[in-house]
């Protein structure tokens, strides 16, 4: 290793050495243990003639994948990255193969952005110092000592002056079980993946699914689909691995593909044979005039309807079928065709809202009714709109009138994130890890949607009818990017400028919860600790073991959650009570793979007393199918799989075939197009009121609001909608710094070609995009693809003001986002509203931006 260091610092700086230090990336690389050195092709090429390992590596982040990453490994050094070679690939045992973002993974581990030292904002002190410096002060370098001690004893005195009830804990990896032990802290809640199906799917359908984002079929029961309309979905971006390769099994197996989407998306690039443009928030509305098409035009001769589907299985489509004390009146059949409230749902009415001329409304709501199986596969994104329990409960409705439940290849729901296209429970799954949770003593939650306003104004929304008093004055972050990730971050960049007394985060680099923090703590990433499991689609179970040493200072999450605890009076053993080595063997030794015969399960992995003597830990040895080593080589194990196996799966399957047997645990032991339980929950949480049947109510900033006068079609100071896409280069805020994936992915503003042309833009053009809740600029990207009228952002940008003018200039979309809550408090992330204009300064692409380096 010195030899190494010594070579490195001798030679020059170069673009695009052999390590690939990318343009715009300073020829940096950090060495583990060793500090920041320069290292160009010449000694890289002599690195690499070392002998190395390939060590399977963690790519671990929310990123609606899970792949197997290789590194190799030379003299404590990450050359360069590998994917599954594990088998040979076919489309029915394919490889789990990684994205970019894996790829690009050791310039995150190893950059020469990490953060090394225990830091402490310049102009903080006890009580918080300078609060209006937060995210612009310079930095001091401490000790850990100090760093540990200041953490404490401010955490004390605010403890002992507020009470717990004035700490927030953003907190998951060990901060969680100190802040516990200490008397608790203050947390949030609020569906933000899953958008509303999350009380929509159980109340309506009875709990389902071992996951909100798995339903349907698995993928091979997936290529028994006829028509597969993919509900602003798009895998290819925010599913990583398989599942777009899934999709296409299924599309050369014979499916259609439509997609119903504003922006006609990558993955539609490779499956579609129609995209239907729609405006984002108004899918309730398209579907309703879907339903009155198959309502009206339904006969004996035509049928639309599964007639026999909707009375076995089902209440509330019309009045006969009503549950148990409703009023008939409220059934969904007279809502649609406006006998209950005088404005039937036509495709006319709903195509004024959602974009789609009345023909093609028409046109798919036959195609769906008459191809059997049809799937409606979801993303989060509809559903994650204001006011969208409707839209949810209005894909189920149709799916109970077209009958295309309960069949291989039908099904509707959500299917995205790492399970996209492949539903089911888990065919191969860790063991539990031994160590119990805490339970967190404080019982104040905060909707994500009212966080920085209950911090700035001391109240927050526990129910209906009941507002309640808070008073945050510390936030505790470890890995959660609250500021970042939530809505409504100009007011959050107030609320730590103006009152919290403490911010702390432990990071692996200067993210935006540090930036905006009075202490920062450097934290290993999951290659420099001792390794681990991660989960994916159904099929796989992931080992990964450490790469490198841990970087210059940092140290692991749960040894600081410990420290932290020693200081505060706590019982370390308490806190990590097992150590990470013990942990994994006990996730290995329990884990499980489902019989071929898909009658239960089995012990996954065989284990000799060598195995654990090798290992220093306790256990017993076990039979099982893969042996520690091959399993540890391998980094992952795969279930076996073949068209026709007994591990297929198709929701709600057993239910059609005999609705007594499997009867719903719902009140009516039906599926319910009316659901009072549903209506009853969101009319309880207190922002709005939910009818018990789908209809469609105007969403908070949706397209009706970019009018000011929607009768008279004028338009008003927000003339454009805006949603916020999962985008290629993150996985949410995670390695947005990466300079490869910046100048790879660049952050850009996507509108219509023509909308653009009518404000005199040219592509690539620098745009101010304003809403009601703060400003950005970004480059644009006119494009057709892009619906009219329609303009879309990806989420995940670190936050980067300018602190003259109170510009974005990173495009971080929750400055541009309010947080409004409605519904079940759910995130409305898809509505939104914006002026857009030419921006005459100048703007660098951001990979040519300075890394964020403090020391
Ligand atoms: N690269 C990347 N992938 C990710 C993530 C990431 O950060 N980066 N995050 C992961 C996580 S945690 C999650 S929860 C999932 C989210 O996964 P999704 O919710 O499926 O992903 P989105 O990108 O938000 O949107 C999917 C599609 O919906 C369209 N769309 C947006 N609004 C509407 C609407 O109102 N109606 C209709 N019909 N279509 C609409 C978009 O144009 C897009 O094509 O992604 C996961 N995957
Ligand atoms: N406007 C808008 N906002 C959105 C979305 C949207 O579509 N639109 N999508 C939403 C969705 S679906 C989701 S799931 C959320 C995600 O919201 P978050 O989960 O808050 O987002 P991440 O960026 O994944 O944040 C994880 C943070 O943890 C840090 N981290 C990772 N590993 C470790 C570790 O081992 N230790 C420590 N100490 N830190 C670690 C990372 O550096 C990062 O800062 O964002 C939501 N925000
Ligand atoms: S999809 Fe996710 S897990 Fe797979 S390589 Fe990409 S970032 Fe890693
Ligand atoms: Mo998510």
């Amino acid at each position: 290793m010195a030899n190494l260091i010594d070579k490195a610092i001798t030679h020059k700086l170069s673009r695009r050495s052999f390590l690939g230090l990318s343009a715009g990336a300073v020829a940096t690389i950090a060495l583990p243990g060793c500090g920041l050195q320069k290292v160009d092709a010449d000694t890289a090429a002599q690195l690499s003639q070392g002998e190395g390992k390939w060590i399977s590596a963690a790519c671990w982040h929310n990123c609606g994948g899970r792949c197997l990453n290789k590194a190799y490994v030379v003299d404590g050094v990450v050359l360069k990255q590998k994917t599954d070679d594990t088998h040979p690939d076919s489309p029915d045992f394919p490889q789990q193969r990684a994205c970019w973002r894996g790829h690009s993974q050791r310039q995150q581990c190893q950059g020469a952005d990490r953060l090394k030292y225990p830091m402490k904002r310049k102009n903080w002190e006890p009580g918080g110092g300078k609060k209006e410096l937060r995210g612009k002060d310079e930095w001091v370098r401490i000790s850990w000592d100090e760093a540990l001690d200041l953490v404490a004893t401010e955490l004390k005195r605010i403890k002992e002056n507020y009470g717990n009830e004035s700490i927030m804990g953003q907190v998951n990896q060990g901060m969680e079980r100190t802040l516990a032990l200490y008397g608790g802290y203050v947390s949030t809640w609020g569906s933000t993946s899953w958008g509303t199906w999350v009380d929509v799917g159980p109340a309506v359908m009875g709990p389902y699914g071992d996951s909100y984002s798995n339903t349907g079929n698995d993928r091979l029961t997936l290529r028994k689909s006829k028509l597969i309309i993919m509900w602003g979905a798009n895998p290819a971006w925010s599913s990583g691995g398989n599942p777009t390769y899934n999709f296409l099994q299924a599309k050369k197996a014979g499916a259609k593909f439509i997609f119903v989407d504003p922006l006609y998306s990558d993955t539609a690039r490779i499956l579609a044979d129609e995209w239907i443009p729609i405006r984002p928030s108004t899918d309730a509305a398209m579907l309703l005039g879907m339903a009155y098409v198959m309502i009206k035009e339904d006969s004996a001769a035509n049928p639309l309807i599964d007639w026999d589907f909707l009375n076995k299985c089902t209440v509330g489509f019309d009045a006969d079928h009503m549950p148990e004390g409703a009023d008939p009146k409220e059934n969904f059949k007279d809502y649609v065709l406006g006998t209950s409230d005088g404005q039937p749902k036509t495709p006319e009415w709903a195509s004024e809202i959602c974009g789609v001329a009345p023909e093609k409304i028409r046109e798919l709501a036959i195609e769906y009714a008459t191809t059997k199986p049809t799937a409606v596969i979801c993303g989060g994104a509809s559903s994650r709109t204001h006011r969208a329990e409707q839209t949810a409960q209005a894909f189920i409705t149709l799916a109970c009138m077209t009958g295309n439940i309960g069949i291989p290849g039908a099904g509707t729901g959500l299917s995205c994130h790492n399970r996209a296209g492949n539903a089911g429970p888990s065919l191969v799954k860790a063991g539990g890890s031994g160590v119990a949770a805490i339970k967190n003593p404080v019982s104040i939650k905060i909707n994500q949607n009212e966080i920085w306003s209950s911090v700035l104004t001391g109240k927050y929304t526990a129910k209906k009818d009941d507002i309640q008093d808070v008073d945050i004055r510390c936030i505790y972050y470890d890995a959660v990017s609250l500021l970042n990730q939530k809505m409504g971050a100009t007011k959050g960049i107030e609320a730590h400028r103006t009152k919290l007394e403490f911010v702390v985060t432990q990071a692996f680099s200067f993210n935006t919860q540090a930036k905006f923090s009075d202490i920062v703590l450097p934290i290993t990433t999951q290659w420099e600790k001792y390794g681990g499991f991660l989960t994916g689609n159904r099929e796989i179970l992931i080992w990964y073991s450490q790469v490198i040493q841990p970087m210059f200072e940092s140290k692991d999450d749960i040894w600081v959650a410990a420290e932290i605890g020693k200081r505060l009076g706590l019982d370390p053993e308490k806190i990590a009570p097992l150590d990470l080595k013990q942990q994994v063997f006990n996730q290995l030794a329990g884990a499980t793979v489902a019989k071929e015969d898909g009658s239960g399960f089995e012990k996954l992995v065989m284990i000799t007393d060598a195995d654990i003597a090798e290992m220093g830990v306790k256990g017993k040895a076990q039979t099982g199918r893969i042996a520690v080593k091959e399993f540890r080589e391998k980094g992952i194990y795969q279930v076996p799989r073949t068209p026709g196996d007994k591990l297929g799966f198709t929701e709600l399957e057993n239910y059609r075939n005999d609705p007594e047997k499997y009867a719903r645990e719902t009140p009516s032991k039906k599926v319910e197009i009316h659901c009072q339980t549903l209506a009853d929950k969101i009319t309880n949480y207190g922002w709005t009121v939910k009818s018990p049947i789908a209809q469609y109510d105007k969403p908070e900033e949706g397209y009706e609001d970019t009018f000011k006068d929607w009768k008279g079609k004028v338009k008003g100071e927000f003339p454009f909608q805006m949603y916020t896409i999962h985008y290629r280069r993150r996985s949410h805020s995670i390695f947005d710094n990466l300079p490869w994936l910046r100048e790879a992915f660049p952050q850009e503003f996507m509108m219509n070609a023509k909308d653009g042309a009518e404000l005199g833009l040219k592509d690539g053009d620098i745009v101010k995009i304003t809403s009601r809740h703060g400003v950005v600029v970004r480059p644009v990207y006119l494009t057709e693809r892009m619906m009219p009228g329609v303009t879309t952002l990806g989420e995940g940008a670190w936050i980067e003001m300018d602190e003259e003018t109170g510009i974005c200039t990173s495009g971080t979309v929750n400055i541009l986002e309010g947080g409004i809550p409605t519904g079940q408090g759910h995130m409305g992330a898809n509505s939104c509203n914006v002026k857009v204009e030419k921006w005459d300064k100048p703007l660098l692409p951001d990979y040519k931006w300075p890394q964020r380096i403090i020391f």
